[in-house]
């Protein structure tokens, strides 16, 4: 496999599993990278545990996938213990309110590769979701993380977050993951309710690929590398984003039902170097 020669981190190949339901454990974690990802993310994790949203949360919708996970987890302290040290490059994604709280999770994991910052959950309300909104915030959250750890941080914005984008490299973020599942909407015909219990939920899949290779090709611009995400099923899709300026790119809902897509995808992009 190609190993990478650029970017803020030294990994075996570009394909990372994205945050999502693979993240929830360890033992997820390790069995996606020992089916071939460069690297690993977990599942956003907050400083308390969550319960996560009632009733559906993941279902297929056309050729894509919408969930309304709703941020399960079960704490930083709980999921950074079960963890430990790995011996295999895992990026911790982060989720919370405000600058302190992201800086202070850091401090709870050891021997991982990187911070992934998320500010873009569609699934819940608050902060979480508006601070890719707010530029400003995004830069304070930034900020405040880098002052704590020497890792990488990257910021995983949504659609329409580009302001965001800027505002974390400008205060000091190492690359920028784009995109997090696009808001959307799901309703029971016969009430005229959202299937889902919180209303809320992302649309995830190819689906949105094209849609995260526009902003890929507009945030690469801004001169901090760029981790696409978003309808990786194949390579072609892997190598459109390079082609548009990633330097990396993140599966997610595609590795669900089989991880050797991740291996497959490497070897793949691999055979075009
Ligand atoms: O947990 C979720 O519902 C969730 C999160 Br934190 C996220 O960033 N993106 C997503 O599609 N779902």
């Amino acid at each position: 496999m190609t190993a990478m020669v650029a970017g803020p981190l030294r990994l075996r190949n570009p394909i990372i599993l994205a945050a999502g339901l693979l993240g929830d454990s360890p033992e997820k974690l390790r069995a996606a990278y020992d089916a071939g990802a460069g690297a690993v993310v977990t599942k956003s994790i907050t400083s308390e545990p969550r319960e996560g949203n009632t009733g559906t949360t993941f279902i297929r919708e056309g050729e894509g996938w919408l969930n309304s996970v709703g941020l399960k987890n079960p704490g930083a302290k709980a999921f950074a213990s079960a963890l430990g040290s790995p011996d295999y490059p895992v990026i911790v994604s982060l989720a919370g309110s405000i600058p302190d709280e992201f800086a202070d999770m850091t401090k709870l994991f050891d021997g991982v590769a990187a911070f992934e910052i998320n500010v873009s959950c569609p699934n819940v309300g608050g902060h979480t979701h508006d601070m890719g909104q707010d530029p400003r915030l995004t830069g304070m959250v930034v900020t405040a993380v880098k002052e704590q750890t020497p890792l990488p941080v990257f910021v995983k914005v949504g659609i329409n977050m580009r302001e965001a984008a800027r505002a974390a490299i400008q205060a000091g973020a190492d690359g920028i993951v784009a995109i997090n599942s696009v808001p959307a909407m799901k309703l029971n015909m016969e009430t005229g309710k959202s299937i889902f219990d919180a209303g809320r939920c992302g649309l995830s899949g190819p689906p949105i690929h094209t849609i995260a290779l526009n902003e890929v090709y507009h945030i690469s611009r801004y001169g901090a590398p760029v981790i696409g995400c978003g309808g990786v099923t194949d390579w072609r899709a892997a190598l459109s984003f390079m082609q548009a300026g990633a330097w990396a790119v993140q599966v997610g809902a595609a590795a669900i039902d089989d991880y050797t897509i991740l291996g497959r995808i490497a070897g793949d992009l691999s055979k075009l170097a």
